[in-house]
């Protein structure tokens, strides 16, 4: 079972690697500013699991550098999540506002739908 797990993983990550999207490209000014806004993001993720590949593929086709804390093989990643967020699952999105105040969200489908918004395609 564990071999399987293992083969599975690599796969994924062998395709993730071998169709990596391309960034979309911004103005200098524009990307500066969102790499200054993504600050406050962080990903809590594993690295061959499905739907953390979805997230960090769409995080790379908006060109999003967001930093990632791989809550499997980091026990104090995994801690923050459990203490911050509630649950031990991923991918989670930590979202820091001005105010400090700390927004967990769970589901791929809602992160990658929350990214597409806060961001603008183009400029
Ligand atoms: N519907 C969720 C599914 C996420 C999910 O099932 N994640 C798995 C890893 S692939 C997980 O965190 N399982 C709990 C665990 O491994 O402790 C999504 O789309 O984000």
């Amino acid at each position: 079972m564990r071999i399987i797990h293992w083969l599975l993983g690599s796969l994924i990550l062998l395709i993730d690697w071998l169709t990596t999207p391309r960034g979309i490209q911004r103005s200098e000014a524009v990307q500066a500013t969102i790499n200054e806004q993504t600050k406050a993001f962080t990903l809590y993720q594993y690295k061959a699991c499905p739907f953390c590949v979805k997230v960090r593929r769409s995080m790379k086709r908006q060109s999003l550098p967001i930093e990632t804390r791989d809550a499997k093989r980091c026990p104090h990643a995994r801690q923050e999540l459990l203490a911050g967020g509630g649950h031990l699952k991923v991918p989670c999105l930590k979202v820091v506002d001005p105010q400090g105040r700390e927004r967990w969200m769970y589901e791929s489908k809602e992160i990658i739908g929350f990214l597409e918004q806060s961001f603008p395609q183009a400029a």
